[in-house]
């Protein structure tokens, strides 16, 4: 049976992720941070779903802080497949925690190559690379052959790991490949990401718990895709006979503002009745566009993105009107 290992795991993708491959009958390891409070929240549903295969599905303690950990879970667990997703992903915050993000978005994945170069094993790796490597972009739309030109310690730190993981595919022959992500969005967003923040406020102001939404730019263009989708991507990626990088991208880019008017649409409401402007959620530098072009993973993998841009909203607002339903009424019940 083949062993995947995901760092990531109860992040957004990490949990779509390790649905799919416990759906292609994989064995699934997690790596988990300690925290002080329960943080696997979306891998749950794993567990207590009947149909799904939860037994194959593992979690282990690492950091990707922690070298010690990482060599010792790759060289016990002896992985076929090595997903690495972890990382902290908010371009806003990693101005204010840029050492950190570098740490972990950064060196993480040093940490991790050097432990899989140790072990001596060869498993297939596939590094999370990101859209917020092109920055202030140098081409429309952008492909692999886009320079990159990061504008945040975020994207910096994404460029680092992208070379390191290509530098170990040329020095050691690893299959290493990149995954060069637009935005990826699902009901299972982090709250703080745009488009949830905001589909997560359209249902609370729908249902009268809150008044006002506070945005920062609403004129940064984002190409938007579903993530489900874009998980099938990775794993496509380490099945072809040759490592290489890919962009994966829906090739549509809507502006902050189309997409918040498309939300409240959904659930007729006004967005200029509740937005404010707030400028603590300006980044001193801003990515302006991001549109990608996707044809060489097309090409290569047969890989095509299935959910479009305003089935993807609206499933992220019905979700999250039935989730914040739900809340209320067991406030109502047990008041
Ligand atoms: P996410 O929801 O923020 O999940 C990040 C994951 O990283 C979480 O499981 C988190 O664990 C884990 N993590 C954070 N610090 C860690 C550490 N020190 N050691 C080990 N694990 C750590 O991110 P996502 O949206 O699923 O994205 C997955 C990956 O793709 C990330 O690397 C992100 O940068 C990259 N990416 C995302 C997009 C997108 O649009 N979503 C696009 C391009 C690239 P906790 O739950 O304990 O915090
Ligand atoms: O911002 C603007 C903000 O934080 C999108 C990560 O997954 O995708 C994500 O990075 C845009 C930006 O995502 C608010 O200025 C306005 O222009 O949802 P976001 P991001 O920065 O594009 C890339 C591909 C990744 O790799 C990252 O890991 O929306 N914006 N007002 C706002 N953004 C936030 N978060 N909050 C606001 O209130």
């Amino acid at each position: 049976m083949k062993k995947a290992l995901i760092s990531g795991i109860t992040g957004q993708d990490g949990s779509y992720l390790a649905e799919f491959l416990l759906g292609k009958g994989y064995e699934v390891y997690g790596i988990i941070r300690r925290s002080s409070s329960f943080n696997t929240g979306r891998i749950d549903p794993i567990y207590e779903d009947p149909h799904v295969p939860h037994r194959r599905l593992h979690l282990v303690y690492g950091d990707l802080n922690d070298a010690s950990s990482l060599n010792r879970i790759i060289r016990t667990i002896q992985p076929h497949e090595i997903y690495n997703l972890g990382a902290q992903s908010h371009v806003r915050v990693s101005f204010d925690i840029p050492e950190y993000t570098g740490e972990i978005t950064g060196l993480g994945t040093i940490r991790l190559l050097e432990a899989i170069r140790e072990s001596g094993l060869k498993p297939k790796f596939y590094q999370a690379s990101s859209s917020e490597m092109f920055g202030k972009v140098q081409d429309v739309p952008q492909r692999e052959t886009t320079p990159f030109y990061p504008r945040s310690p975020y994207g910096a730190a994404k460029v680092y790991s992208y070379w390191v993981t290509v530098n170990y595919r040329e020095a050691y022959g690893l299959f290493a490949c990149n995954g060069i992500l637009f935005n990826h969005e699902s009901p299972r967003r982090g709250e703080t990401f745009v488009t949830r923040k905001i589909t997560k406020a359209a249902a609370r102001i729908k249902l009268g718990i809150q008044r006002d939404l506070f945005l920062g730019n609403l004129d940064a263009k984002r190409d938007w895709g579903f993530a489900g989708d874009y998980i099938e991507a990775m794993w496509m990626m380490l099945q072809v006979k040759t490592a290489d990088d890919y962009v994966i991208a829906t090739g549509e880019t809507h502006t902050v503002k189309e997409m918040l008017e498309l939300a409240f649409d959904r659930l007729q409401l006004d967005w200029k009745k509740h937005v404010k402007i707030d400028h603590t959620y300006f980044r001193p530098t801003e990515v302006d566009l991001l549109i990608g072009d996707a044809s060489k993973a097309k090409k290569e993998l047969g890989w095509q993105p299935k959910v479009t841009f305003h089935e993807l909203i609206a499933m992220m607002v019905d979700a999250d009107l039935a989730a914040e339903t739900e809340k209320l009424d067991g406030t109502r019940k047990r008041g």
